[in-house]
C-alpha cells in the first residue's frame, strides 16, 4: 500500500483551535487507511483532489458541531475501546410504534429495559419513511427528519439523553444501500437533475439482463427481479429490494460523501450505534451476485475511519446476511478495521436448524468456520429479529440443499410443534421465537426449555446478544397482517406485533406463560452478567461430545455450557466437562458450568 495523504488542513481549519490536537492525533492513526480506500475507490476520477478537500471540510464541520456531552462519550470510549464487549452488555430490538407507540412512549419503557438488563437498544427505522408502503421504514425519505407519526427530532434527542442516563446506548438503522423513491435525491433525479441521476444505477434492458444473469433475488415473489422501469428516469433503476427502494450508486463519490455526512449528523444527535443495513449489496460487479465485493468493504473501512476521526464513540454494526465465510470481513482486521459489530446470522440460523434436526452439527460447523475476532470487535448474536430466518446461507455447512429444505419444512408445514410460516418461497421461515418453539401453543415446560435453549446459545457464544421485542414475554404470532393489503405479501409481519401489555403485566406472575418465560430468561441474563468468560473477546470452542444432539460450548478455562438439542433425556458424566458427578439433562435442557 503506497502511503496516501489527505488534505487534513481542511479538516483542521473547520475546528476550533482547542480541538485540533484531538483531530490531529486521530487523523494520524486513521489517515492512511482512509486515504488509501478513497484512492482505490475514487482516485481515478477527475476532480478527486477537489472532492477530497470538500469531504474533509464536511467532516471537520460535523466534528466541530459535535455536542460537548458526546465529545465526553467519545473520550471515554477511546480509553475503553472494548466497552461493548463486556458480558454486562445486552441488546434489545424493537419497532418504535409497536414498542411504545412513539419515541416518548419508548422513553416510558426504559424501566422495563433496565429490569431486563438491557444496555443497548436498537430501534428499527424511525426516520421519515416513504409515504405509503415503506418496508417497515426501510424505505427512507429523509435522513434528517424523524417520522412525524413517531415524534420530532427534539424527542429523539431527548430519548438519546434519557437512555444515556439509564446506561443504554441507542442503535439506529442507517439504510445506506438504498433510499425511497420519494427521497429528494430520487425525486430530483426523476425530475431531470443530472447530478442526482448519478446517485442511482439506471440501465437499459439489455444491461439489466446481463446483470440479472448472475443476481439473486431477495423478495422473488413480492418484488421479482432487481430492476424497476421508471419512465421518468428513462430506464431500469436498480432496486435490489422493493421497487420503491432505489439502490445508491457508490461508484459515485458524491453518494459516499452524502451518506457519510448523514451518518455524522445523526451521530451528533446522540445515536451511539449504526446498524448498516444491507452492507453486502453496496457494490455492483457484472458477472457476480453483486454481494460482498471488495469495494463494499473499502467503503465500510473508509466510513469507519471517518467515524474514528470525527465521532470515535460511535459504533458501526454490519447487517450482512451472507455465508459464514463472508462474515468476518465485515469486522475487518487490526490493520483496517471495518464494523465494530456484525450479525452472526449463520450461527442464528444454525441454532434453529439444530432444534429441528435434534442434532447440533450445523452449529458446530458454523462455529468451526468462525474465526476469533480482533480486539475491539464483536459478533452480534441473536435468536430472532424483525426479518425472516433464512437457511440458504448454510449450504456450505449443510452440504445438501435437501437438508435445509427439511429444516424449513419442519418449521413451516405443521409438521412439528413449530408454528412458522414460509417466506417468499425460499428456505426460510417467519414467526416469533415462542411460536417457533411451540411455547405459544402449549406453554409446556418442554417448549419453554426449547425457547431458553436457543437463547442460551446466543447468550453464551460470545458476542453482544440482542433480544427481539416480545420474546422476553414469549409473545405469539400476529396473523393480522394477512388481512392488510399493504402487508399481506410479506410474512415477516407475523413477528411484528405490538408489545403485549397484558403479557407485560403478567411478567411478574409465575403462574402465567409470560411470567415463566420472563423469569427464566431473566435468570440466564443475570447469570451471564456475572461471568467474565462470557465477554465477547474470550474465545469460544465447541468441545467434542458423545451425542450429536449435545452441544458442549467452552469459553476460556472456566465456563462450559451443555445444551441438549434433542427431545431425549441425556445422561451426562460431568467429569468429562470439568464438573463432577452425573447429570440427567432433560429434553432440550441446558446446564451452565462455571469454575471460578
Ligand atoms: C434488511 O434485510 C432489513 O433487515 C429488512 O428488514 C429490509 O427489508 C431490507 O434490508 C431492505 O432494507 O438481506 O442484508 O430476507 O433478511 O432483506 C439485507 C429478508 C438483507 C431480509 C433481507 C435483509
Amino acid at each position: 500500500m503506497t502511503t496516501m495523504s489527505l488534505p487534513l488542513r481542511r479538516l483542521l481549519d473547520a475546528l476550533p483551535a482547542g480541538r485540533q490536537g484531538d483531530a490531529r492525533r486521530r487523523a494520524a492513526r486513521h489517515e492512511a487507511v482512509l486515504a488509501d480506500r478513497l484512492h482505490r475507490l475514487y482516485g481515478h476520477l477527475p476532480g478527486h483532489a477537489a472532492w477530497l478537500e470538500s469531504l474533509m471540510t464536511d467532516v471537520g464541520r460535523l466534528m466541530a458541531a459535535r455536542p460537548a456531552a458526546l465529545q465526553a462519550v467519545d473520550a471515554a470510549r477511546e480509553d475503553d475501546p472494548a466497552w461493548f464487549c463486556a458480558p454486562t452488555m445486552l441488546g434489545y430490538s424493537a419497532y418504535v410504534d409497536r414498542f411504545g407507540g412513539n419515541l416518548r412512549g419508548v422513553k416510558a419503557r426504559i424501566p422495563h429495559l433496565r429490569d431486563l438488563g438491557v444496555t443497548y437498544l436498537h430501534l428499527l427505522p424511525f426516520l421519515r419513511p416513504r409515504a405509503g408502503e415503506n418496508d417497515g421504514g426501510f424505505a427512507v425519505a429523509s435522513f434528517d427528519d424523524v417520522d412525524p407519526r413517531l415524534g420530532t427530532v427534539a424527542d429523539l434527542e431527548d430519548l438519546t439523553a434519557s437512555l444515556r442516563e439509564a446506561g443504554i446506548s441507542l442503535c439506529s438503522d442507517l439504510i445506506l444501500n438504498h433510499v425511497a423513491d420519494d427521497h429528494p435525491w430520487a425525486q430530483g433525479a426523476a425530475a431531470g437533475n443530472t447530478h442526482l441521476r448519478g446517485f442511482f444505477h439506471v440501465l437499459d434492458r439489455e444491461e439489466a439482463d446481463a446483470y440479472e444473469a448472475t443476481l439473486g433475488q431477495v423478495f422473488p415473489q413480492a418484488a421479482p427481479g432487481n430492476f424497476t422501469h421508471v419512465d421518468a428516469m428513462g430506464g431500469w433503476v436498480w432496486t435490489t429490494f422493493y421497487p420503491f427502494q432505489w439502490d445508491l450508486n457508490y461508484a459515485n463519490p458524491a453518494v459516499f460523501a452524502a451518506v457519510a455526512a448523514a451518518l455524522l449528523r445523526l451521530a451528533n444527535r446522540g445515536i451511539d450505534v449504526f446498524r448498516l443495513d444491507s452492507t453486502a449489496f453496496l457494490w455492483k460487479r457484472l458477472g457476480t451476485d453483486c454481494m460482498n465485493q471488495p469495494e463494499a468493504h473499502w467503503l465500510l473501512q473508509a466510513l469507519r475511519a471517518i467515524v474514528d476521526i470525527a465521532a470515535p464513540g460511535v459504533l458501526l454494526k454490519a447487517e450482512a446476511i451472507v455465508p459464514t465465510r463472508e462474515l468476518p470481513a465485515y469486522v475487518g482486521g487490526a490493520d483496517a478495521p471495518e464494523c465494530h459489530l456484525a450479525y452472526h446470522s449463520t450461527l442464528m440460523t444454525a441454532g434453529w436448524a439444530a432444534l429441528a434436526e435434534e442434532d447440533a452439527s450445523l452449529v458446530r460447523a458454523v462455529a468451526a468456520a468462525t474465526p476469533a475476532l480482533p480486539a475491539g470487535a464483536s459478533w452480534l448474536t441473536y435468536v430472532r429479529c424483525h426479518d425472516d430466518i433464512g437457511w440458504k446461507h448454510l449450504l456450505a455447512e449443510a452440504g445438501a440443499i435437501e437438508r435445509l429444505a427439511a429444516v424449513a419444512h419442519f418449521y413451516n408445514d405443521g409438521a412439528s410443534y413449530a408454528a412458522g410460516t414460509g417466506f417468499q418461497g425460499g428456505l426460510a421461515t417467519n414467526g416469533t421465537a415462542a411460536a417457533l418453539c411451540g411455547y405459544a401453543a402449549d406453554a409446556s415446560d418442554a417448549a419453554l426449555r426449547r425457547l431458553l435453549l436457543v437463547h442460551g446459545l446466543a447468550l453464551c457464544f460470545g458476542g453482544l446478544p440482542v433480544l427481539y421485542m416480545g420474546d422476553e414475554l414469549a409473545m405469539a404470532n400476529d396473523d393480522s397482517y394477512r388481512n392488510d393489503p399493504a402487508r399481506a405479501h410479506d410474512s415477516r409481519w407475523i413477528q411484528r406485533a405490538p408489545f403485549d401489555i397484558v403479557r407485560y403485566a403478567e411478567r411478574t406472575d409465575p403462574t402465567t406463560p409470560a411470567g415463566r418465560a420472563y423469569a427464566a430468561l431473566r435468570r440466564l441474563i443475570c447469570l451471564r452478567r456475572e461471568l467474565p468468560e462470557l465477554a465477547a473477546g474470550v474465545a469460544c470452542t465447541m468441545l467434542p461430545s458423545d451425542d450429536p444432539a449435545l452441544l458442549v460450548l467452552a469459553r476460556g478455562d472456566g465456563f462450559r455450557a451443555l445444551l441438549n438439542f434433542s427431545g431425549r433425556p441425556l445422561a451426562l458424566d460431568l467429569g468429562a466437562y470439568g464438573g463432577t458427578g452425573t447429570l440427567a439433562l432433560a429434553p432440550w435442557d441446558q446446564v451452565w458450568l462455571h469454575r471460578g
